[in-house]
């Protein structure tokens, strides 16, 4: 059926009919997390047709969800005739065997979720190789799981990134292409380094944030790119620089880059690492906040998290907090200010983009202090 089916940059897929489960500690606030999950799985290719979760203070060690929820969960797979089942917490492979066992679903948790997102989003090459090293990483502890489910695999979720070549025949070919990617991605890394460090005493500036927060929006803005911008989760998987001019023709290198989230999988960050070279150098990090999300603060932590795993954590930041057109009360956005710098716009509108222009142009001019391991490069 036509409406059934989805484009992807990685061809067209079927949709699948996915359940969303969750064991949640009690005092959590249940609908953010689940909203989150159901945006991730619209993105990658999956309609969602139920939610189940069980307030429990830790997750059951054999099967996530208590034995009663799973017999529920099995019966509305039953009836709802649900492909796949994704629980919004990261399971280990022996939960994962207990469940689909129990459910005779398949059944995959956030963490492989998101990495198949990135496979299925992944348009360059050097994109494709790191979520495919990051996608083969976890899944080498599971390829027993994946040889059972091969045949029956025809949907999107599950078999993207390797699945194409049959990388996953077994371990041995398995290790030989994580090397592979290794060396690759290393080789980029190598590159990226000497392109950084060939841009020495050109100011830049690395716009980060949560994802979907509007930043190649207000990097299009800036400099004038091209940057694709949609409303979904992981639009952009790499960064891109180009230069800005600053006041008296100062050229600043401006760069958009891949999105965080919630509990990002760590091997996705490492693999980005490349990627992410830019973010590391920066001089100066603006930090993109959806100041019109449903929860910004748990935004910000986030990205918190992620920024201290990629050791950027002390790096000058400034906040940028974007989307106020979509605000009819300002006055919550004194809470999103934090201490530094911090500057309100709306990337659609351009409202605020003066201001953040002009305060660019005398940080530039200002000159930028030393961070530590970095040698002060005189600019003034
Ligand atoms: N109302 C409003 N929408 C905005 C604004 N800035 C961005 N958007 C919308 O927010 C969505 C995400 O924008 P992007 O610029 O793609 O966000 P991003 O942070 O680059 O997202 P990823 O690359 O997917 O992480 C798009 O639908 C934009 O049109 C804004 O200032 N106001
Ligand atoms: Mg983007």
């Amino acid at each position: 059926m036509q409406s059934d089916m989805f484009d992807t940059p990685r061809g067209r897929f079927r949709t699948e009919r996915v359940i969303l489960a969750g064991a949640l500690p009690r005092e959590r606030d249940v609908e953010t997390p689940m909203k989150e999950l159901a945006d991730l799985v619209a993105s990658a290719c999956g309609k969602v047709i139920g939610t189940m979760t069980q307030s429990r203070p830790h997750p059951d060690p054999r099967t996530y969800l208590g034995k009663g929820k799973i017999r529920e969960l099995r019966d509305l797979a039953e009836n709802c005739d649900a492909d796949l089942i994704v629980m919004d917490d990261d399971l280990t492979p022996v939960q994962v065997r207990n469940i689909e066992a129990a459910l005779e679903r398949r059944v995959i948790d956030r963490s492989e979720l998101i990495l198949h997102l990135f496979a299925l989003r992944a348009r360059t090459r050097q994109a494709q190789d790191q979520v495919e090293l990051a996608l083969l990483e976890y899944l080498r502890p599971r390829l027993r799981r994946m040889w059972t489910h091969l045949e029956r695999i025809d949907g999107p979720i599950g078999m993207r990134g390797p699945g194409e070549k049959q990388i996953e025949t077994d371990r041995r070919l398995a290790d030989r292409r994580i090397k592979d990617l290794r060396d690759r991605i290393g080789k980029i890394q190598d590159r990226r380094k000497r392109e950084v460090a060939s841009r020495e005493g050109i100011p830049s500036i690395s716009l980060i944030g949560y994802t979907n927060a509007g930043k190649t929006s207000l990097w299009n803005r800036l400099t004038r790119g091209d940057g694709l911008v949609e409303d979904r989760p992981f639009s952009t998987l790499d960064t891109r620089t180009k230069r800005w001019y600053a006041e008296a023709g100062r050229p600043v290198l401006v760069s958009d880059t891949v999105g965080f989230i919630r509990k990002l999988p760590h091997r996705l960050i490492a693999s980005f690492q490349a990627t992410l070279e830019e973010t590391l150098h920066a001089d100066l990090l603006l930090h993109v906040v959806d100041a019109a999300s449903p929860h910004p603060e748990a935004d910000l932590d986030a990205v918190e998290k992620v920024l201290q795993e990629l050791g950027c954590a002390e790096h000058p930041r400034w906040r940028i907090l974007n989307k106020i057109d979509r605000l009819t009360d300002r006055s919550p956005l004194a809470l999103l200010r934090g201490p530094g710098t911090a500057l309100e716009i709306s990337a659609r509108t351009g409202e605020g983009g003066d201001a953040l222009r002009q305060a660019l142009s005398d940080w530039a001019s200002a000159g930028r202090p030393a961070r530590a391991g970095k040698a002060p490069d005189g600019a003034s």
